[in-house]
C-alpha cells in the first residue's frame, strides 16, 4: 500500500457557475432590472467586508462560451458560511435570472510533498495565507477540475511517496517559471464533489494562462496521470461594472 501524503487544508470553496436567461433579463421592466443590479452590489459590498475582515474571500468573473456567464467563486471558514452564501445569491431577483450551468464544492488544500524532514510546514505563516487566500483581483480566471489517473501502469495511487515527490517537484519548478504571471489556488475535493481537485488560475494576461496548461502537460505528472474536466474561462467582473455588464 502506497503512503498517503498529508494535506493541509485551508477555507471552504464554492465554484457557482451561472447562466444568464437573457430573454427573462429583458422581459423584466427597466425598474426590476435596477433593483436586481442594486440588490447584486450590495451582496456583493457585504461580501467585501467579509473579505477586508479576512473571514473570507471571494472572486467575480464573467464567463465566455456557452457553459456559462459569470462565476463566483468564495471562500469561507466553514461548510455551512459557503452554503449560507449560496443561499444568499439564490435568494436574489438577479438570481432568479440566472440557471446554475456547474457548481464545484471543495477546500482550499496544501500538501506536504515538499516538506523536508521534520519540517511543520503548517507553522510557517506564509502556510497559512496561502490556506486562507484573498483572491487577486486579476485581469483573468480559468477554472478546471481534475483528477490523478487510476489505470493500469499509471495509477497515481499505488506510486511509492518517493516517486510521487519527484513528480510533485517537477511539476512545482514548471508552475515556479510563472511566478507573478499566474496565481494558482489548488482545492481537494475528494468526497466532496465529483472530481478530486479544482485547479483556479488568475492571469494579469489570459496567454499566460494557456502557456502554462500546455507547459504542463509535458511534465510526467500531468502526461501520465492528469484528467482534466471542462475548462471555464472569464474576465474580472468588478462591482461598479455590473450595471454595464447587464444592461440590456
Ligand atoms: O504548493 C506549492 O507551491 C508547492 C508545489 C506544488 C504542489 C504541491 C504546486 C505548484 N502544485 C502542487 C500541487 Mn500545482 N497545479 C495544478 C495545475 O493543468 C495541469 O496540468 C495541472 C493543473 C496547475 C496549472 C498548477 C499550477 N497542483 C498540485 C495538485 C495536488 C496534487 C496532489 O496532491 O497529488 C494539483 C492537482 C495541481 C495541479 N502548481 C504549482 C501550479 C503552479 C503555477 C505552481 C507553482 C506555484 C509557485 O511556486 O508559485
Amino acid at each position: 500500500m502506497a503512503e498517503a501524503v498529508e494535506t493541509m487544508d485551508g477555507w471552504y470553496c464554492l465554484h457557482d457557475l451561472r447562466k444568464i436567461d437573457w430573454q427573462a433579463w429583458k422581459q423584466a421592466t427597466a425598474s426590476q432590472r435596477d433593483a436586481a443590479i442594486t440588490e447584486f452590489q450590495e451582496l456583493l459590498t457585504k461580501w467585501d467586508v467579509i473579505d477586508e475582515e479576512k473571514n473570507g474571500s471571494h472572486a467575480v468573473y464573467s464567463i465566455l462560451g456557452h457553459k456559462a456567464d459569470l462565476i463566483l467563486m468564495v471562500l469561507r471558514p466553514t461548510l455551512k458560511e459557503l452554503q449560507e452564501v449560496e443561499l444568499s445569491f439564490n435568494k436574489t431577483a438577479l438570481a432568479s435570472f440566472t440557471k446554475q450551468t456547474y457548481s464545484y464544492v471543495s477546500i482550499v488544500e496544501l500538501s506536504k510533498y515538499m516538506a523536508k524532514e521534520g519540517e511543520k510546514p503548517e507553522e510557517h505563516p506564509g502556510t497559512q495565507a496561502r490556506l486562507r487566500p484573498r483572491l487577486p483581483k486579476w485581469e483573468h480566471l480559468c477554472f478546471y477540475p481534475m483528477d490523478k489517473r487510476r489505470q493500469g501502469e499509471d495509477n497515481w495511487y499505488v506510486l511509492p511517496m518517493d516517486e510521487r515527490r519527484r513528480l510533485m517537484y517537477e511539476h512545482g519548478m514548471t508552475g515556479r517559471k510563472y511566478a507573478g504571471k499566474i496565481r494558482q489556488i489548488i482545492t481537494g475535493s475528494m468526497g466532496f464533489d465529483d472530481w478530486e481537485w479544482s485547479v483556479t488560475l488568475f492571469a494579469k494576461d489570459a496567454l499566460d494562462i494557456k502557456k502554462l496548461v500546455y507547459e504542463m502537460r509535458f511534465d510526467e505528472v500531468s502526461a501520465r496521470f492528469g484528467e482534466f474536466g471542462s475548462f471555464y474561462i472569464g474576465n474580472i467582473l468588478p462591482k461598479d461594472e455590473v450595471p454595464s455588464f447587464l444592461q440590456v
